[in-house]
């Protein structure tokens, strides 16, 4: 099999109304999506995004000034392309888009081999479970009001969640700590939540807000101080009992070994977009294993699940609901479970009538 030509479409998804996090003002998720086509009439497909879809076409670009490495190539040398793109890559560096690009690639190939075998992916990496917690993430957010809150923890309730994860690094920590206590009284003690500080408090002000909220039981307390600050997390981590997670924000299999080095955190939580693929995101998994840390995927929800059939220590995948309406097949949502699919590759198609819908011209 040859893949034959590397194609892109941008689409831009609004959300329903504007959200916010301690750091993040979002209105919509800009995506560029890759359809790989080959000689056998496979299309592999993938996506990668810009919130707000600022600077989508310069997304776009990086990605299409990789095509000479895939176009005229067997996706089974997935290996080989994704080093031969991270070898042309060293002068622009291993971070940002260009990192994008090769996770668009690998992933791309990836559902390639997968549909090439008639195998789901999770089934060809060797797999280990059927089904992986979730929780969901699509709400909760820093600019709703309390009582929003609150009915929508009953929403996720009802349709199967078990879990769920609440932004917290306002400027004000008592209204933090309030906002969690009444998300915490209205779901009871049996309904994990999870808290996400998106970077945006000091070391001081992380153990202190951690330690108002160790009462409510949280699951975990997600990045707390800013990304790069190993040392800084790992004190918030060794100064509570609540578990730390982080890493949505770091690169590669290094950004990766540098957080475990540093013992900064208790979770792992790597971005599909931001690991570079697939590949790499299997390697991430073998490495936390080997530090003994589990794995939590960020975003990307579809395109993790064969990661989570697959990896023993991926034990979660962030349920964000944002792209479902791109694809034909949606999630099977069952007692705050997802099941791996079983069709082949990453059982996941674009819909051509939501493609249409939000297409962007370029
Ligand atoms: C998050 C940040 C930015 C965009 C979406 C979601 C958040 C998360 O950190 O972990 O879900
Ligand atoms: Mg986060």
């Amino acid at each position: 099999m040859k893949v034959t030509r590397l194609k892109t479409r941008l689409v831009d998804v609004p959300f329903e109304r504007p959200i916010a996090t301690a750091i993040h003002q979002m209105r919509s998720v800009g995506c560029v999506l890759l359809e790989l086509e080959t000689d056998q009439g496979l299309v592999g497909e993938s996506y990668v995004f810009t919130l707000n879809g600022v600077r989508l076409k310069v997304l776009n670009e990086m990605l299409l000034s990789f095509s000479h490495q895939v176009e005229g190539r067997d996706p089974h040398d997935v290996g080989a392309i994704g080093q031969a793109m991270w070898d042309e890559m060293n002068p622009i560096g291993h971070k940002g888009f260009s990192i994008a690009a090769l996770t668009a690639i690998d992933t791309a190939c990836w559902d390639l081999i997968g549909k090439a075998a008639e195998q789901p992916l999770h089934k060809l990496f060797g797999a280990c479970r059927d089904r992986v917690k979730t929780y969901a993430s699509g709400g909760l957010w820093l600019s709703q009001s309390i009582d929003e809150c609150v009915a929508e923890a009953a929403g996720f309730v009802a349709a199967g969640f078990r879990a769920m994860k609440i932004r917290v690094g306002s400027a004000n920590i008592q209204q933090d700590v309030e906002r969690v206590r009444a998300l915490r009284d209205a779901i009871g003690p049996d309904i994990e939540l999870l808290a996400d500080a998106n970077q945006a408090l000091s070391v001081k002000q992380a153990i202190r807000l951690g330690r108002e909220l160790e009462a409510f039981e949280l699951g975990w307390l997600e990045e707390p101080v800013p990304y790069h600050d190993l040392r800084g997390c790992a004190e918030v981590r060794t100064a509570l009992m609540t578990p730390i997670a982080a890493g949505e924000t770091e690169y590669t299999r290094y950004g990766m070994r540098d957080i475990l080095q540093a013992h900064a955190v208790d979770v792992l939580m790597p971005d599909l977009q931001r690991i570079g693929g697939l590949s790499e995101m299997r390697r991430t998994c073998a490495l936390a294993a080997a530090h003994d840390i589990p794995v939590s995927t960020h975003l990307f929800t579809e395109h993790s699940l064969c990661i989570a059939g697959a990896e023993p220590n991926c034990v979660s995948v962030e349920h964000m609901p944002w792209y479902a309406l791109l694809f034909n097949e949606a999630m099977v949502i069952r007692d705050g479970m997802i099941d791996i699919p079983t069709r082949p590759g990453t059982g996941f198609s674009f819909n051509a009538e939501a493609i249409r819908r939000f297409e962007l011209a370029h």
